[in-house]
């Protein structure tokens, strides 16, 4: 026996000098000494995997180092099987460690669930992905962490949903500062539902803060999808210079993504789709040499901080803070679509606090650049000087349609119907023959594709968010199923009628679509001798149509005769609702 035992331990040996050791170890670990033991002797390759059972009081300190080619892998058995719960917390200081499939559920722990740093080390080049942190609140609703602190550089965190934060902290807040290299990446993420706070201190993402916000932090925030992210005025709060958002989606949030402090950010390429609800919001711009650039928003019904876009006055001469906004200089605003907005364009809007300020007085935005953009509406006025009249803006081609300007210019603005349609992803586009095509003025630091990522290759640019063309657009509305994490099924959340103008099966079938007078309804999946509710919002969410019915099995007519222009319709019965669009002409 002993013989064979030392054969076998041979092999073993042999297997690891031979170069199989570049697989690593695979250490499966079934309680906190075996874990402990597992991190204090992990090398580069290795895989430490947490069985799938409830962990409670689990604290996990990573601190090793793996490398590019072998990182070191702390994941869940199967993905969302190891369950974290009560006191539970992660820890990670080292590099190239990567975190998979774990959840964090029925419970909290008062530090952060997840802080890039242990024992004083930050995390380089690190990555949790696959992971779910839901309802992790204090029993008493006033106690303040964050959920996530990410500091150090070139950490990514992808594919995770962080929903149900219902206490006072940020949900992910990137560090900014001396020490703070930056460089992350955070995409492909589910941020909410995340109920109103009481007032301050409950972002979604803060990127920096006020005492660092003069710090560049070059981090990236990408195709995540943002759903009733409601805490405060800002769901993003960007402090800090440098950083990049696009091609995210902002679903019905009362949350703006808001430039508070910090320069040269951009903002490319996302979707802020208003549902129905009061005081959604858009971007908010203040401090220096922002662009904002191919954004489509719809249906914001937010007004001032909470304008489509809001370009705000502030304090001059001013370079970060904890209090105060900074004044807005040298904006470039450009190639934005704006439908259906009940407040399309807020410039100088301004915060009663800032009149207070001992720095000094406040000063409407500065040298900013509004050109080819779409603003279509019939909310008046369409651009809104809130404070006094900016100061020397440049505006370019920028088409106005549906309700009076606001403003006194010159040039700068077409009065036409820029010939917008419902096209894929339920996002109104120019068709064929919109006065837009090949409009726009050719902008010095040339925008060169439109926000379905498609070359605007003409040198003939058109105006609004899309460079026409009938191929589809690459660039949809993120959905549920586009973000993480992979092995979690998300609720309905409405967002299906973005899915593109056939419905799928088993969701709310609005027909005709657009529809003239009467429209009919079927919802195919549910029991047909429930009572279900019918409901028609207008843009600013007044409800329009409000209807009952005990039998949908004949698809009943609802009749909408004075009815025009883009409305969202709301199903419910048997404690579900479903959302969606419907167009009226
Ligand atoms: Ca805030
Ligand atoms: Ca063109
Ligand atoms: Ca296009």
């Amino acid at each position: 026996m002993s013989l064979v035992r030392n054969i076998v331990a041979g092999m073993v040996i042999f297997m690891f000098a031979s170069g199989l050791q570049m697989q690593g170890r695979e250490i499966q670990v079934t309680n906190k000494t075996e874990l402990g033991n597992a991190i204090n002797s992990a090398a580069p390759g290795d895989t430490i995997i947490l069985k799938d059972q409830v962990w409670v009081g689990m604290v996990m300190e990573l601190k090793f180092k793996g490398t590019s080619d072998q990182p070191i892998v702390l994941r869940s058995q199967t993905p969302g099987g190891a369950s974290l719960e009560s006191g539970s917390r992660l820890e990670i200081g080292g590099d190239y460690i990567v975190v998979e499939g774990l959840k964090f559920v029925r419970g909290y722990s008062t530090s952060s669930a997840i802080l890039f740093n242990s024992g004083g080390r930050n995390a380089n080049y690190c990555r949790v992905t696959n992971c779910l942190i839901d309802n992790w609140s204090p029993d008493n609703v006033s106690t303040k962490f964050h959920w996530v602190q990410v500091m150090g550089s070139y950490n990514r965190i992808d594919h995770c949903r962080f929903s149900n934060m219902n206490h006072p902290g940020v949900t992910v807040l990137v560090k900014a500062g001396a020490d703070q290299p930056g460089h992350h990446q955070i995409d492909h993420n589910f941020f909410g539902p995340k109920p109103e706070g009481e007032g301050n201190g409950y972002e979604s993402i803060k990127m920096g803060g006020g005492d660092y916000s003069m710090y560049p932090l070059y981090t990236l925030v990408e195709k995540n999808l943002f759903y009733h992210c409601d805490g405060e005025v800002e769901l993003i709060s960007n402090k800090s210079w440098n950083n990049t958002y696009r091609y995210n989606t902002f679903y019905d949030c009362q949350g703006t993504l808001t430039l508070r402090w910090g320069r040269e950010c951009l903002v490319e390429g996302n979707y802020f789709i208003g549902a129905g609800r009061d005081n959604t919001g858009g971007i908010r711009i203040t401090d220096q040499d922002h662009v904002v650039v191919n954004n489509y928003l719809e249906n914001i019904t937010g007004t001032d901080a909470r304008a489509a876009i809001s370009v705000m006055s502030g304090i001059p001469d001013t370079e970060g803070g904890n209090s105060g906004h900074g004044q807005t200089k040298n904006a470039r605003i450009l190639h934005n679509t704006i439908v259906n907005c009940r407040e399309s364009m807020n410039i100088g809007y301004f915060d009663e606090d800032d009149l207070g300020d001992p720095r000094g007085d406040i000063t409407a935005p500065e040298n900013c650049t509004i050109a080819n953009n779409i603003i279509y509406s019939s909310s008046a006025p369409l651009i809104k000087e809130a404070w006094a009249p900016s100061i020397n803006t440049t505006w370019l081609t920028n088409i106005g349609y549906g309700a009076s300007l606001g403003i006194l210019l010159d040039s700068g603005f077409i009065e036409t119907d820029p010939g917008l349609e419902l096209s894929a992803g339920g996002i109104m586009k120019i068709a064929a023959g919109s006065p837009a095509i090949d409009m726009g003025t050719i902008l010095a630091d040339t925008v060169r594709t439109d926000f379905d990522m498609q070359l605007r290759a003409d040198g003939k640019p058109d105006i609004g968010a899309d460079e026409f063309s009938d191929g589809p657009g690459e660039n949809l509305p993120v959905m549920a199923e586009d973000v993480g994490p992979e092995w979690y099924t998300s609720p309905a959340l409405g967002l299906e009628s973005h899915k593109g103008l056939s419905r799928q099966e088993g969701s709310l079938v609005i027909y005709p679509n657009p529809a003239k007078e009467k429209f009919f309804i079927a919802v195919d999946h549910m029991s047909m001798n429930k009572t279900v509710y019918v409901e028609v919002f207008d843009a600013f969410g007044k409800k329009v149509i409000d209807k009952k019915f005990t039998d949908l099995a004949d698809n009943p007519e609802i009749e909408c005769h004075d009815l025009k222009g883009i409305f969202i319709v709301r199903v419910r019965t048997g404690g579900m609702a479903f959302h969606s669009r419907l167009i009226l002409y």
